[in-house]
């Protein structure tokens, strides 16, 4: 591919890369040059600019990105785990007295706090730096979860391009993508073959670490994704999920046997690394000792925690797993982290400084990629949620931190936006109903689009079986009912599954065993009969992931051309009048964009919008919508 070309090229291995590196480099690009190119680019900038309603207002600063140390002969855990291999590697993890740290910068964090829409751009610009001057991470977590699916929905990118470039930027630290077992990076279970090629691809694109999890904690779910990262020689960290309070006796649905238990099958079922992951950041500080303390006790891999701040207890939280032995802590960059993001890193770093647990991180060059990130979070602040501190009301909510900053926007868009408080209180109340269940995604988007559908019929628990019965209920909500997402511990409340499957025989084994295999012949004649396109593997396992998602990409990309490298500040929000950019665009060329003049409103509701591109006036009229 071009981009390889690009990574290839010595200028780009220097570090000395920026987006001005791309347009200065144009011979690294093959694709043949469009005509119509700036033609669509200023179509693209001039709807942004007439009809977005997060149209510029001021301008942003220039991120700084920190240079890049020289490391050359330096062996990463990347190297480490190229040598020892998987096991060799968990081996050589507890051996450690540092904590290593995780980075969930380039996913995670921006997943929960501004709904996972940092670019691709926005993340090679700073990967070089993270490699080299954090060159003691453990890992980046940087691609799955929302990312993949994000990136062609919303940001018109390919997933796949962005892990392929990350890699090549990053090879001295392991990198880390987040998989729902059978449920990949989707919403609903896949077929085998389907998830075997995903991770197949995946790993050979350069992830090594799959932290995997299943939504309901259901090891049926996880096993085959575990095999086939442990076949594809990469590590497997088998996670389980973890809802409720372990402090609290009256709540014993979930307490310290069931946890230990289910570490214990991980670690059976060949694991190298045991995850916990506390996606709504329940897991108060004592907990999180007591917790690890026993599992410390009772399995012999090393323990990886994952935590969220939304409750302001997450620093302390990953400080009491310190001490009891936690062998690894996810953590974001200071300006990344904190409230449903991961707790501060740069913050632990210096807290445990001068002890026996010394990260071994440099506090002044993660100072330099905090501030990087600060200015890159500036771009995306529409997309943050409005929550301003650290709330305890989210031990009462149990919303996942990824989910909260889209819970809001999903809330508004049914016109239920006055009602969010109401969401939040019925997202209890839905748990309850169905039996108190392990909340992340899919289950938690289920339990979501239920609370919602609730307050939108007015339906409560106490109502729901005599004003339910004619009701439709929402997809995730069937497909959880008749099985699809799995088996949830305790089952499911019968009366309410006979009512909402209406007549429909729930599965009781898990979905891949009944899914035809995909077809990814009959996938590849579609795509190119209908697009003209001749898909990848990679694409063809996206369109089987996304087939709707995927085909808007495919339709947008050839309306649009390619935009991932236009800034992010021209991209979400256009140009202001005399404002320039620089745009590389596809064709290798870069382009210099000023916004000349916005034309008044005609007769007809267009407006004609002037630029300058390369020194050449051109025009374009655009409909003004609003
Ligand atoms: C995901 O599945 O994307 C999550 O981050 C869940 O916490
Ligand atoms: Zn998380």
């Amino acid at each position: 591919s071009f981009l390889l070309n690009v990574l290839n090229s010595s200028e780009f291995k220097n570090g000395t890369c920026d987006t001005g590196f791309i347009s200065k480099n144009p011979s690294l690009f093959k694709i043949k040059t469009k005509p119509d190119a700036e033609l669509r680019l200023m179509s693209f900038i001039g709807e942004n600019i007439v009809n977005n309603p997060s149209k510029k207002d001021r301008l942003y600063n220039t991120p700084i990105v920190p240079e890049a140390e020289d490391i050359k002969k330096y062996e990463g855990t990347k190297q480490i785990f190229d040598k020892l291999g998987a096991k060799g590697l968990s081996d050589w993890i507890l051996k450690q007295n540092k904590l290593l740290v995780t980075d969930t910068t380039m996913r995670d964090a921006h997943q929960s706090l501004m709904a996972t829409r940092v670019r691709t751009i926005d993340l090679i610009k700073i990967a070089q730096a993270t490699n080299n001057n954090m060159k003691e991470l453990f890992s980046s977590e940087m691609w799955g979860g929302a990312t993949f699916d994000v990136a062609y929905r919303f940001l018109q990118e390919d997933p796949w391009d962005r892990l392929i470039m990350l890699r090549e930027l990053m090879p001295n630290i392991l990198l880390q993508m987040l998989i729902r077992g059978n449920n990949t990076v989707g919403y609903t279970n896949y077929p085998d073959n389907l998830v075997k090629s995903f991770i197949k691809k995946s790993s050979e694109h350069g992830v090594d670490i799959f932290r995997i999890f299943d939504s309901l904690n259901w090891m049926e779910n996880m096993k085959l994704s575990i095999d086939q990262v442990l076949e594809n020689g990469k590590i497997a960290e088998g996670t389980m999920c973890y809802t409720g309070d372990i402090l609290d006796e009256y709540r014993d649905k979930y307490n310290l046997k069931y946890y230990v238990d289910l570490a214990k099958e991980l670690e059976k079922s060949g694991c190298h690394i045991l995850g916990i992951k506390d996606m709504s950041g329940l897991l108060k500080p004592y907990a999180a000792r007591k917790l690890v303390k026993a599992l410390k006790n009772e399995i012999s891999i090393p323990i990886h925690l994952h935590t969220h701040d939304t409750t302001g207890n997450g620093v302390a939280t990953v400080l009491m797993a310190t001490e009891v032995g936690v062998d690894i802590a996810d953590l974001a960059i200071n300006s990344m982290s904190g409230l449903t993001s991961q707790p501060a890193l740069n913050s632990v770093v210096a807290a445990l400084q001068n002890t026996n647990r010394d990260t071994g991180l440099n506090l002044d060059k993660i100072e330099d990629i905090s501030k990087y990130w600060d200015s890159v979070r500036e771009v995306y602040s529409n997309f943050e949620s409005d929550l301003k501190s650290g709330s305890t009301e989210i031990y009462k909510y149990e919303i996942p931190g990824g989910q909260y900053s889209n819970l809001k926007p999903q809330v508004e868009s049914f016109g239920l936006g006055y009602k969010f408080k109401e969401v939040k209180e019925m997202f209890s109340s839905v748990n309850e109903m169905v039996g108190d269940i392990i909340k992340v995604t899919p289950s938690s988007k289920m339990v979501g689009d239920f609370a919602i559908f609730m307050v939108q019929n007015e339906l409560t628990p106490e109502n729901i079986l005599e004003k339910g019965t004619n009701l439709d209920y929402p997809d995730s909500v069937k497909s959880y009912f008749k099985g699809m997402m799995g088996q949830p511990l305790g089952g499911f409340p019968e009366d309410l599954q006979r009512m909402i499957l209406k007549g429909e025989e729930p599965i009781k084994v898990r979905a891949g065993l009944l899914l035809d295999d995909e077809d990814f012949e009959a996938d590849e004649v579609y795509l190119n009969t209908k697009y003209k396109i001749n898909p990848t593997e990679e694409e063809l396992i996206s369109f089987a992931l996304y087939p709707k998602v995927f085909e808007d990409y495919i339709k947008a990309s050839q309306k649009n051309g390619s935009l991932w490298m236009m800034p992010s500040h021209v991209f979400f929000h256009g140009l202001m009048e005399n404002e320039t950019a620089e745009i590389p665009i596809d064709t290798g060329k870069n382009l210099i964009v000023t916004l000349v003049e916005i034309g008044k409103l005609d007769q007809e509701g267009y407006r004609n919008l002037t630029f300058d591109i390369n020194g050449n006036r051109r025009t374009i009229k655009i409909e003004d919508k609003n």
